[in-house]
């Protein structure tokens, strides 16, 4: 007992590597598509995520009240760092790995963080007139609802004029309906779909997936499926985003998109490719990184695997080298 006593003590004085040493990656959580999980498993993860929200903040923002809102929050105030940038898809590795541990840790959920494969959903055949997905993944009972209510497309709330909007209001049903879920951060709001079908549909193709998983290296592979500002050129980053949230929605909403619960889904899908791409030369690209430091600065000076990346109050700052292996440095999970 006294040895184990002197034992700390000693750790305490030491210098930090022993203590800052990534724990080994023993028995990995395995991530799903949602539809693989049986019901049980998605009522615990959807009962985890409302733990979340009644799950005291701890970040130092204005109007966070509770962890889901802390997520929101830091994606938030980084949003114009780490979009259209080479540790895009890092970054929402690291962020969607924190969530699924806060998930775990603080809310005793078992499973792993699910994914939403998009593909799966879009379907090209009733583009233009689909209101509601028909897909498990918005059952009102055992996944996250469906659509807003209609509110009307103004030039007002739709400087850009996208077209096809189908809802815009809050959700009616299912476990994040109007009454029941609100996302505080920055302002008090329930949460808003506004799906919208011919880009789920068109952006969310598996073809459109294939021809990022073509790629030959870190940089042309993550500028492909992050994709740019544009609705003229498909990708599968902007499907699950304005599919759902369109113009009016959350998760339309580049600053605000973790407010809706399928960001995580969503950006699990995201990295599920990421490891799938990464596993078709692993040596490889468990060490390749490119890409802008800067915001849209293609050419400029490009990160490396000691770049670092900060997601602050949910969990510091880690450099890439540590978020290549999702089983290993700072990760554990597998697919
Ligand atoms: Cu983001």
């Amino acid at each position: 007992m006294g040895a184990q006593i002197n034992d700390e003590a000693f750790e305490g004085f030491s210098v930090a590597a022993p203590s800052t040493r990534p724990p080994k990656c023993s028995n990995p959580p395995k991530r799903k598509e949602w539809r693989q999980l049986s019901k049980p498993q998605r009522l615990a993860y959807l009962d985890a995520v409302k733990c979340l929200t009644t799950t005291k903040s701890i970040t130092s923002f204005n109007n966070t009240l509770n962890r889901f809102d802390d997520f929101q929050a830091v994606h938030n105030s980084q949003t114009d760092q780490i979009h259209f940038v080479g540790f895009f898809i890092l970054w929402h590795r690291y962020f969607v790995a924190t969530y699924e541990k806060a998930l775990r840790e603080e809310c005793g959920y078992r499973g792993a963080q699910p994914y939403w494969n998009v593909s799966q959903d879009a379907t090209l055949t009733d583009i233009n007139t689909l209101r509601s997905f028909d897909t498990e993944i918005f059952d009102p009972r055992y996944g996250f609802g469906g659509n807003g209510e209609y509110a009307e497309h103004t030039p007002a709330n739709n400087p850009l004029n996208i077209s096809g909007g189908t809802g815009g209001g809050c959700v009616q049903d299912g476990p994040f309906r109007e009454g029941h879920f609100v996302t505080n951060f920055p302002t008090r709001s329930c949460l808003k779909r506004d799906f919208i079908p011919w880009i789920f549909n068109t952006f969310g193709q598996q073809s459109v997936v294939d021809s990022v998983q073509s790629q030959p290296d870190y940089a042309t592979w993550a500028l492909a499926i992050e994709g740019i500002p544009s609705f003229d050129v498909p990708n599968i980053h902007a499907s699950g985003h304005f599919g759902v949230g369109g113009v009016l929605g959350q998760a339309g909403n580049a600053y605000n998109s973790p407010g809706e619960p399928l960001f995580y889904l969503h950006h699990g899908n995201l990295d599920r490719i990421f490891w799938e791409w990464q596993q078709q030369d692993l040596a490889t690209r468990l060490r390749q990184v490119g890409g802008p430091v800067a915001p849209f600065d293609y050419g400029g000076v490009n990160v490396t695997l000691d770049f670092e990346v900060d997601i602050g109050e949910l969990s510091g700052r880690v450099p890439l080298s540590q978020l290549m292996d999702i089983k290993g440095g700072f990760l554990c999970y597998e697919y």
